[in-house]
């Protein structure tokens, strides 16, 4: 690999939209999870003895222990998906191993889901479905005193992570009448700046302590997990609100648990989580916190564009040309 005669073999880990795998069985040699069970590490291990290209997702822990049993085949991660944090890019890349990621489309549908979230926890959406869904519940009607919740409009956002993702929940955001503020490594283009009229605060730590409601939107990396240290957590107002649709590695999962049993923190809105599957059943329990399972980018034209992407990559490197998805662990 790569030549042009030979199809690739390409193996999939999961489940994808069926026009997605049929147009990777007409293009590849494609090996599918039928069934979508998550593949046990020493299945990936078997995967990779023989494939030329692996396409994980999120789901997949494709480490150290796994990259060097890939047979001489595999130059190739085609990742499922826009974080990589699934994958050890450094042994990857020590082994001459590609990895591609899908950046860009499902940016949208991530940043409309962030939104939901910035708008379901002050107003307590998803408590007012719930009681109305539960039969033990009798509703008696209007009352002025309940189900109050926090107005958001004019209120201050602090957004974690200014890229594609935070750039449009701002852009959402500022529609809705909040006042837009950002911690990013690099400060981004005046020209975004003025268009978002958007403050950026070099200090992760005062912007925290300053915010009514903070987003998460950065990926996670080894600088940025725990960057919601129980430290920088004990930062944030009483009445604040966090809302994590990145990945829950970035955030002190037990202090965030804590400070909201403790009221010290008004609410979360959730949709990553620091050791998924598995949620911490106290978040659970916790009628400040509005809790999805890793659905931002849900939506069917997203997992179809980011087939799509997935495909594209594949062809370009089995036609011997350069992947244009290419992660690098320095662009991180
Ligand atoms: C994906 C995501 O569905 O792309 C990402 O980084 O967080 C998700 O929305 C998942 O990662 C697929 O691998």
């Amino acid at each position: 690999m790569p030549t042009s005669q030979k199809k690739p073999i390409v193996v999939v880990t999961r489940k994808l939209p069926d026009v997605v795998e049929t147009r990777m069985c007409e293009l590849f040699e494609t090996r599918l999870n039928m069934d979508d069970k998550p593949m046990s590490q020493a299945q990936l291990v078997d995967a990779i003895k023989t494939a030329d290209v692996l396409v994980p997702t999120v789901t997949d822990r494709i480490d150290r222990a796994v990259l060097t049993q890939a047979g001489p085949n595999l130059r190739l991660i085609a990742n499922f998906g826009t974080g990589v944090d699934n994958v050890d890019l450094d042994t990857a890349r020590n082994r001459g191993i590609l990895v591609t990621n899908t950046p860009g489309v499902l940016t949208e549908d991530t940043a409309d889901m962030t939104m939901a979230l910035i708008l379901s926890v002050p107003r307590r959406l998803a408590e007012g479905a719930a009681y109305m869904r539960d039969p033990d519940n009798k509703w008696s009607g209007w009352s002025p005193t309940w189900m109050l919740g926090h107005r958001i409009f004019g209120k201050r956002l602090g957004i974690v992570g200014m890229g594609r993702i935070g750039q449009a929940v701002a852009r959402r955001a500022k529609a809705f009448g909040l006042q837009i503020h950002y911690h990013n490594r690099r400060r981004v283009l005046e020209e975004i700046e003025e268009e978002l009229e958007a403050t950026y605060w070099e200090s992760l730590d005062q912007m925290l302590s300053r915010m009514d409601i903070v987003s998460v939107n950065c990926p996670h990396t080894p600088a940025t997990f725990h960057l919601l240290s129980a430290r920088r957590l004990k930062l944030l107002k009483p009445s604040a609100y966090l809302v994590n649709t990145a990945r829950g590695e970035v955030v002190d999962e037990n202090e965030l648990i804590r400070l909201l049993e403790a009221g010290s923190i008004a609410g979360a809105g959730l949709d990553v989580f620091e050791h998924e599957p598995a949620v911490n059943p106290r978040l659970l329990a916790s009628d400040r916190v509005v809790a999805l399972p890793h659905m931002s980018s849900a939506t069917i034209e997203g997992r179809v564009d980011m087939g799509e992407k997935v495909i594209i990559n594949i062809k370009a490197f089995a036609d011997g040309h350069a992947p244009p998805d290419r992660v690098h662990p320095a662009m991180l």
